[in-house]
């Protein structure tokens, strides 16, 4: 078996263990709705939950280190004033505009803390989080103590545009008892239309077409290259769709392009049909330094840093585009330099 097809084959074996996870009686699709009409009741809804909730905004704005259990959300009842030192979350929160299926949706961050990491995440990368995930009635479906990680390519399309808008903690330590302390982390909440969530599709404490709200404590993220090709995955999804990363496959043969090592299938592979130029150093300070002087050309890109064995690397990457017609020469079969 070749390389690629291992590849292809590693990827059809990954999609039906996970076809074969999902347990019939849990998840009931019912006949999709109309997603522009479903766009606006959840839209209508969302409103109406941000105009009608605040939260305790002096209280939480004033922490250094705020958590998700600091952020405190709270109706506002029939007869009732909005107590000082407390904000309407309409007040408060960033309105988005995304489109998700062909339809233009809205969803809305609640920023309290950036995170003073220099690292923030692509849709693709992996992150390590907390979370917290409740309906707008209040029903709170999920949750975390201890910070997870994911491939956040795998949740939700909400979850793809919201959590890289933020950066990771600037340190950690680890305590005698096994547990890390994060410091500086981003932390903040969104409040997103079923069309940026489940949808149609029904989960546990999840009805249908359930607008939801998650608050998150993004702790740490790592860029992924899922196929290894040294072409980050985010940077393998089409033109018209900076999200799909499985509807990219420029050579047509059902392997996505995040998942294929020859990505224009001319026999070379990617990462032969590049340039690849690396940089190390014993120290990160030393590296950025180095990396920080590098005019980068519109094709060109630097990797994420990795460490092993006490150095630091990173790689400078040049699309190279042999014969100039616009398309670089790992998405062209019709050009098969190999790239020294
Ligand atoms: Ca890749
Ligand atoms: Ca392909
Ligand atoms: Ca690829
Ligand atoms: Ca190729």
């Amino acid at each position: 078996m070749s390389h690629k097809y291992s590849i292809l084959f590693i990827f059809l074996l990954i999609l039906s263990v996970f076809s074969c996870e999902e347990d019939p009686e849990t998840i009931i699709s019912v006949p999709e709705n109309d997603r522009t009409e479903q766009q606006l009741t959840d839209k209508d809804s969302l409103i109406g939950y941000l105009s009608s909730h605040y939260y305790n905004s002096s209280e939480v704005n004033s922490l250094a280190n705020p958590t998700m259990q600091d952020l405190v959300i709270i109706e506002l009842l029939d007869g009732e004033e909005l107590p000082s030192d407390y904000s309407f979350l309409i007040d408060d929160v960033e309105t988005k505009m995304t489109t998700h299926m062909d339809i233009e949706y809205e969803y809305y961050i609640l920023r309290i803390k950036q995170g003073e990491g220099e690292l923030s995440p692509e849709f693709s990368d992996d992150i390590k989080i907390n979370y917290w995930g409740s309906l707008t009635d209040g029903s709170v479906f999920d949750q975390t103590t201890t910070p997870v990680v994911f491939d956040l390519s795998t949740l939700l399309p909400g979850w793809h545009r919201v959590i890289p808008e933020f950066n990771a903690s600037s340190s950690f330590v680890s305590n005698s008892d096994g547990s890390v302390s994060y410091n500086g982390f981003g932390m903040g909440a969104m409040f997103i239309p079923s069309g940026l969530a489940y949808y149609a599709v029904y989960q546990t404490g999840i009805p249908s077409y359930s607008n939801l709200v998650f608050k998150f404590e993004l702790m740490q993220t790592e860029s992924n290259d899922h196929d290894s090709d040294n072409i980050p995955s985010y940077m393998e999804v089409s033109d018209s769709n900076e999200y799909d990363l499985y509807g990219f496959d420029t050579d047509d043969d059902i392997a996505p392009n995040f998942l294929d090592i020859d990505d224009d299938a001319d026999g070379t592979i990617t990462s032969e049909e590049i340039q690849i130029e690396a940089y190390s150093d014993t120290t990160l300070s030393g590296l950025q330094t180095t990396l920080n002087t590098i005019d980068l050309l519109s094709n060109q890109f630097l990797s994420s840093i990795s460490s092993a064995n006490g150095t630091f690397n990173a790689n400078l990457i040049t699309l190279v585009d042999s014969n100039q017609n616009g398309i670089p020469n790992y998405l062209d079969a019709t050009e098969s330099d190999i790239i020294d």
